[in-house]
């Protein structure tokens, strides 16, 4: 159902008439709406020249109009948010699918079907806000709720896991992660010595590290990306009873990821791949969708977990404690303005409504206390809330008074409570009946700074990820892993590392150090290292498969595919493919040696939507190349064609190669039949066009990641 802003849902008071009527004071002429006036309303006459003494003199001070203009454009920068910089949000709804009153009070959790207004921010976490979309980083998704209790914001990430258990190591974290302060090198990656630094010294790092290294790391988009909301939190029913909970979001498209070397080519050709992605998707009309889980614990079963679920280096297996879907987020209204919205939305792990409360999770406490003094920093004051993005739509009324940038204009004489003498101001703390109540809990009195020996495990997860992950997955976890190591200059951090990792799996440590040309990986020399902590044997499961991603689901919707052509090319299969694709919810474009027009071997002409200077097939998902020797013949002359083909292989896309382009397969050292999976051949002939179009939707869904290896 949708809400309206508070400003249109506020009982008139009495000073509004006045106020607007000093605003429509009889004789005041509104400029029409296309004119440009200054902040103050006055219309320009002129916004090309300033004033000057005479037509070649200097420009005069009392050229306000141009002061004014200056002044302001000297002051549109506002400081960059410390971490998940770079971002882009939307607007959509929540729908919830299954009622959680016995878990919770939270109104938004009641009525299935009830829907709630969201805006969603995604970002990376280490980069500057110019850097790339596609670095390979653990992605904020940050979640709004504007529900008609007060905002519930569940900021969370596309992992499951952090690196660190405890906030008192947050900014050492952020400091290692982020470019080297001597020379400010590199930008948004954690491939240099002092991440490596830290996280060799910091084993509780290690699970969060196979995360990183993984293909969690590329989303292919952020809509095929899984969202969590890491921390345990609490539901809180109405009798006050209590549930720990952890957040999932699961994209409908599945999960897809992209390969590291296509992540880095679209780092360099299109930076805002993935909000572009974001933004074309809803413009289309394609709104993203995720289903929204919960797993729900026992506050008594809680404790018989192996492992503590305070500790946000753990997640809950799935095979544990199953996830409920409980609701949907669909995506469905791209931001009027990117500064206004996604820039000024100010998220914080403490904006929760009753129903919903937290759990001593020690990263979560520290979180809690530490954004609001970003957003104040960011955004100038302690007012943000009155910003557009960030106003609830529910009413809402305190005796929070001034400050920088107040936009509300509070009337009355009385900005305390209690009080008598208010007249339009006596709001009261409701005693309790709707209001905020935190969960009543009993805790240990004992005041002590110090580390729980349930946190103690940094490698049975790790190893559970491990395990999890499918062969291809495997093999790009080793790559990332020399990959970053093989950036930093330090030996002795690299030794450390993958001593680690020995305790995650001896042959992962093995070929980690074999590609670094470094000592055997020495699993007793981590052991005797501080911070070390390991309890073998304890969490009773081998492998998860929810936590890997090859079993994905192979939909085609909103899947792009490349049509390679040159003059000459045949239409004849290649029109039924694409009318199949279109069919499936996917998308075809044209990519040539140039614009304008292809003529085709009947003579039709065949509009070009990319030509091959620009666009490398990184930003497809499959590539199809129709018929015709004159077309094939062409495009194996055309250097850019064949890297065209070449990338969309090494990247484990599928391909279509109809008639005499299957020659093309050889030209770029495509081996056939078995060894090249993921590529569909055929004929030009109609008899086999339906089939041809079903293999290659088939191929289509996913990666076909053994082609590195030649094991598929
Ligand atoms: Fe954040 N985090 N964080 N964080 N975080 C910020 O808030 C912080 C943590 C996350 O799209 C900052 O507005 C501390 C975990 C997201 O606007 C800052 C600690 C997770 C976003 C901050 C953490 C996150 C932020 C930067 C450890 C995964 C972007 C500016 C105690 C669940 C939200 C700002 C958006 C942003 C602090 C740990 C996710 C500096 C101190 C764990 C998605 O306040």
């Amino acid at each position: 159902m949708a809400q309206s802003r508070p400003d249109a849902a506020r009982k008139p008071k009495a000073g509004d008439a006045a106020a607007a009527k000093v605003r429509q004071l009889d004789g005041y002429v509104q400029p029409p709406d296309n004119q440009l006036t200054t902040n103050q309303g006055v219309t320009l006459a002129d916004n090309h020249d300033s004033l000057k003494a005479g037509l070649r003199g200097p420009t005069l001070l009392q050229d306000f109009l141009l002061r004014e203009k200056l002044a302001h454009f000297e002051h549109e920068r506002i400081p960059e948010r410390v971490v998940n910089a770079r971002g882009a949000g939307a607007h959509g709804y929540f729908e919830l699918t299954k009622p959680l009153g016995e878990f919770t009070q939270a109104g938004f959790l009641q009525e299935a079907g009830s829907r709630t207004p969201v805006f969603v921010r995604f970002s990376t976490t280490m980069g500057a806000s110019g850097s790339a979309d596609t670095a390979r980083d653990l992605r904020g998704f940050a979640v709004k709720f504007y529900t008609r209790e007060g905002n519930f914001d569940l900021v969370g990430a596309s992992f499951p896991v952090f690196f660190i258990q405890d906030a008192m190591k947050f900014p050492d974290l952020v400091h290692a992660m982020k470019p080297e302060p001597h020379h400010g090198m590199p930008q948004a990656s954690s491939a240099h010595d002092t991440f490596w630094d830290f996280a060799s010294l910091m084993p509780e790092c290690t699970h969060a590290l196979m995360w990183l290294m993984s293909d969690r790391a590329l989303p292919r988009s952020w809509r095929m990306m899984e969202g969590f909301g890491v921390h345990t939190f609490r539901f809180v029913n109405a009798r006050g009873d209590a549930h720990y909970v952890k957040f999932h979001w699961r994209p409908k498209l599945g999960k897809h990821a992209l390969a590291w070397d296509e992540a880095q080519q679209l780092a360099g050709r299109d930076p805002d791949f993935h909000r572009r992605d974001l933004w074309e998707a809803i413009e289309r009309g394609d709104s993203p969708e995720w289903e929204f889980g919960v797993q729900l614990i026992e506050e008594a079963k809680a404790g018989q977990l192996p492992f503590d679920i305070l500790d946000a280096t753990k997640l809950v297996p799935e095979e544990m404690v199953p996830v409920q879907v409980v609701g949907r987020l669909v995506l469905n209204r791209n931001p009027d303005n990117f500064f206004a919205e996604s820039e000024q939305v100010a998220f914080h792990p403490g904006h929760i409504v009753p129903g919903i409360d937290f759990s001593n999770d020690p990263l979560l406490q520290g979180r809690l206390a530490s954004y609001t003094g970003s957003q104040v920093a960011r955004l100038g004051g302690a007012n943000f809330a009155e910003l557009p993005i960030n106003k609830p739509l529910c009413p809402f009324h305190n005796f929070q008074r001034d400050g920088m940038h107040r936009t509300g204009i509070p009337r009355g004489r009385v900005a305390y409570e209690p009080n008598t003498l208010a007249t339009g101001s006596e709001f009261r703390a409701d005693g309790g009946q709707h209001g905020f109540r935190h969960h009543v809990e009993a805790l240990d009195s004992t005041r002590v700074r110090g580390r729980s020996p349930t946190f103690e495990d940094h490698f049975a997860q790790a190893r559970l990820f491990w395990n999890s992950q499918g062969g291809g997955e495997k093999e790009h976890i080793v790559s990332a892993f020399r990959y970053e190591l093989s950036r930093v200059e330090t030996v002795a951090i690299r030794q450390r590392l993958v001593d680690n990792l020995a305790h995650v799996d001896a042959r992962l440590a093995r070929k980690v150090a074999d590609g670094l040309g470094i000592d055997a990986p020495d699993a007793r020399a981590a052991a005797g290292r501080p911070g070390f902590r390991e309890a073998r044997g304890r969490l009773g499961i081998e492998s998860s498969p929810p936590l890997g991603m090859e079993n994905a689901g192979n939909g085609v919707q909103t899947r792009r595919v490349a049509v390679l052509v040159a003059p000459g090319v045949e239409l004849g299969a290649f029109k039924v493919i694409a009318q199949a694709l279109q069919d499936a919810g996917a998308s075809t474009a044209v990519v040539a040696d140039r614009l304008g027009f292809v003529a085709s071997s009947s003579g039709q002409q065949v509009p070009a939507d990319h030509c091959l200077l620009a666009t490398p097939s990184a930003p497809f998902d499959a590539v199809l190349v129709p018929g015709g020797a004159a077309s094939a013949q062409a495009l194996a002359r055309n250097a850019e064609a064949m890297q065209f083909l070449r990338d969309a292989w090494r990247h484990g896309k599928a391909l279509c190669l109809i008639g005499e382009s299957r020659e093309l397969l050889k030209a770029v050292g495509v081996p056939e039949g078995k060894r090249a999976p993921g590529v569909v051949t055929g004929s030009n002939e109609p008899t086999t066009r339906i089939q041809l179009a079903q293999d290659f939707m088939a191929a289509l869904g996913r990666r076909h990641w053994g082609r590195e290896e030649g094991t598929a």
